[in-house]
């Protein structure tokens, strides 16, 4: 309950006193995982790579409950999936999203993820000012490999 509430805060103010204006992060390559019926649970990918130091600290879409940033690391032969407050992005630094790395984890998944549809994003970004910006991205599904 206390996380819902946190996360519509969240996005009130990344929604309602941030711009789209200037300093754009470049997003490319975003593709998200298809998934079959009955799954719940989703993953993202992209690269961001934004023009100054900022940090990306929340992410939203209507297809999922909500959205989780996750880093994974292989720990003596066993994956490990933990979820970040926010992913930092150095000036002009690609970040890459991909399998087997940092990615977006979507929980609660409104319908299946279906090879070929789309899904759209808004991605609530942080400079080292503390000004936020808001921008969407729509990503294609696709069957992994
Ligand atoms: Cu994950």
């Amino acid at each position: 309950m206390m996380t819902l509430i946190i996360r519509a805060l969240f996005l009130f103010l990344c929604i309602s006193f941030s711009s789209s204006v200037f300093a754009e992060v470049n997003i490319s390559d975003a593709w998200v995982r298809s998934t079959i019926p009955g799954q719940k649970v989703g993953a993202a990918y992209m690269t961001l790579t934004s023009p100054e130091d900022s940090k990306l600290f929340y992410v939203e879409t209507a297809q999922a409950g909500s959205v989780e940033i996750h880093s994974m690391t292989m720990n003596n032969g066993v994956m490990k999936m933990r979820m970040l407050d926010e992913l930092p992005l150095k000036a002009k630094q690609p970040e890459k999203l991909a399998p087997g790395g940092f990615h977006l984890m979507l929980f609660e998944l409104k319908t299946p993820l279906k090879a070929g549809e789309q899904v759209t994003f808004t991605l609530c970004f942080k400079d080292k000012n503390n000004k936020i910006t808001h921008q969407q991205v729509t990503a294609p599904i696709r069957d992994p490999n």
